[in-house]
Order: structure tokens, then sequence, then C-alpha cells
């Protein structure tokens, strides 16, 4: 998932979600109701990439090596995690990307992993209802893949969670008053260029589409950070975001870059500092590095689009407000 698009259909007099002790006996009734949409979420996700092959990982929290989310239209972090142990200079995890591309390339052909993700928001998102400083990536990579093929495993993935809840869930879609209108999309899903976006709205693009569409749309070609591949004769970027009616983007992804001159390029171009990436650039080098494309899903969005939340931290069972820092 990138960093942050924001819907456009939020307001600056949404309600900031309360940390469970402050909670009603109604709200807390809404909470467990939340609990067994994302179970059953979590539970189908999870069994539809393990029955397509794909190995279930753990997460990691630490490592030299983390994402940079940068340059990203969209970027918006107040601060970047460091700290140290053992002496030396750890980050918490902002993306598993570089973890992905090592492990896609030297052990799982195939794999996934549900990865909490630590992007300390700047503190005015609180109120956009669409972050939180703290949230689960369902991350997954493919050697080899394509693109489009990556696109259509996610459009199948959707489609029979929709079809799934549907049957299984009918009384909690029904208490959100979301049972009729949750509707699984026709595949394949819509796919528009960034460029022509850009051309119908502008630089602002990420906020109108959401309220201009009515399914579950692709946007491609997001210029971005260094490992989405970039075509340096085109200038296009072989990348998508998912976005969703009414809420934004749930999803990005992007074929990978594998070569060790591409890799540095952009890296010299965009300011991107190569000591933090020494392994992957070694790898590179040696040619060790394998094709791969994959995406990550955020938990929390899709839930909230579920279940037709106002603010992602009412999913969260202790929410990670951005600027709001409970005591759990
Ligand atoms: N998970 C994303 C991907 O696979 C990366 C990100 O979250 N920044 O491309």
């Amino acid at each position: 998932m990138p960093i942050s698009k924001e819907p456009a259909t939020r307001t600056l007099a949404i309600r900031i979600p309360r940390p469970l002790e402050q909670l009603s006996k109604d709200e807390l009734e809404r909470k467990q109701h939340i609990g067994k949409v994302t179970t059953r979420t979590l539970r189908t996700l999870t069994e539809k990439f393990a029955s397509r092959g794909f190995e279930w990982t753990l997460p990691v929290i630490f490592a030299k090596s983390t994402d940079p989310l940068w340059p990203d239209p969209g970027a918006s972090i107040e601060t970047r995690i460091e700290t140290e142990i053992y002496g030396e200079t750890v980050r918490t995890t902002l993306s598993m990307i570089i973890h992905k591309i090592v492990a896609c390339s030297l052990l799982h052909p195939k794999f996934f992993t549900l990865s909490p993700n630590v992007r300390i928001e700047k503190r005015e998102r609180r109120a956009t209802g669409w972050h939180a400083y703290e949230f689960t990536q369902l991350d997954f990579e493919a050697r080899n893949t394509e693109s489009k093929d990556i696109r259509r495993i996610v459009e199948d993935i959707l489609r029979g969670l929709l079809e799934d809840l549907k049957k299984n869930s009918r009384e909690e879609l029904t208490y959100f008053n979301r049972y009729k209108s949750l509707d699984a999309p026709s595949s394949p899903f819509k796919v528009y260029d960034r460029e022509d976006l850009e051309a119908k709205y502008g630089k602002q693009w990420e906020t109108q589409l959401p309220s201009a569409i009515k399914e579950p749309t692709w946007v491609t070609n997001i210029p971005r950070e260094f490992y989405d591949y970039e075509d340096f004769d085109t200038r296009k970027w072989d990348n998508y975001d998912l976005f969703l009616p009414r809420y934004g983007e749930v999803l990005s992804g992007a074929r990978r870059e594998y070569e060790h001159g591409k890799i540095t390029a952009k890296m010299e171009r965009d300011g991107v500092k190569k000591e933090n990436y020494e392994l992957l650039l070694t790898l590179a080098k040696e040619g060790r590095v394998k094709p791969s494309a994959g995406a990550g899903i955020g938990v929390e969005r899709l839930v909230s689009w579920i279940v037709g939340a106002e603010h992602i931290g009412e999913v969260q069972l202790f929410p990670k407000i951005p600027g709001v820092v409970y005591e759990l």
C-alpha cells in the first residue's frame, strides 16, 4: 500500500474513534460485529492465498532496511522511527517490500504475510478517516509474474471474498446495512492510466476518483519508489493501485525492478540513501534478484469499506489515529 490517499468523502467534522474503555454498550456491540467481519475476511483471504500455493510467512518489525516511502505523491510522514539495537541502527517496518523482493528471489516463488506497518502520518491526517499510524498489510509477491496476472488474482480473491461474506456473514452485513450494497464487482475491473486521470481531474485526481467510481477500479502508471518498475524509454510505470468507491486506495503494487543499474540510477535520481539498501544492491549486482510482482492490501481499509465505517480507527481494536495516542 502506498502512503496515503485522501478520500473525497471525508469531512473535518468526522468523529474520532474513542478507545474501547470509553465505548457505550451499543458501540461495543458494533465493534463486536466488526470483529466478526474481520475474522471472516482474514480467514477467507488467507485461505484463498494459501490454496493458490502462496506460502504464509510471518512478518518482521525491525530491520536495517525498510521501504523508503519516497518519493511518493501521497507522502506525509511526520517521523521515521529509527532506534539502536546491539549497536546497529534499525527501523520499524514501513512496508515489507525489501523483504518481499529478497524472499521471493531467494526462497519462496509465491508467498504472503500479514505485516504490521508503522507510518507516523502527519497529525492533520487524523480527520481523513483513512489513515492510521499502525496498520496491517496483507502483502504478497510472486516470482516471474506480470502485473496483469497480479491484478487478476486480486480481482478473483476480492470477488470470492465478497461472495463468501454475503453467504456466511449475512447477519453482520445486514447490521451494517451493507448486505445489498456490497456487490461483487464484475471482472476485469476498469483500469485507468494516471496520466488520463490527471488530464481530467488535475493533480488532485486521487481525491476526486473515489466519488467518481461505482466499483473497485485500478489506476496504473504512478511515479513513486525505486522498487516499482519504470520503463526508461517510455517513462511509464508498470504499477497499480486499487481504488474503492467513496473510500480510496486500498492496495498498491507493481512489477519490480531487479536490475542493479536501474535500481542505483533511480536511488541516485530520487535521493534515496544507497547505504540503507546494501544487501538488496549486492544481490542485484550478483544477479540474484529475480523479476517479480506483487501488492499489499490494507486490511483495515478493506474492512472499513466492507462495513461502511466512517473512520478507519473504528475497525481497529485499539485505534491508532494520527496525532491521537491512547494508552493501548
Ligand atoms: N506493499 C506495497 C507493494 O507491494 C508497497 C508499499 O506498501 N509501499 O508494492
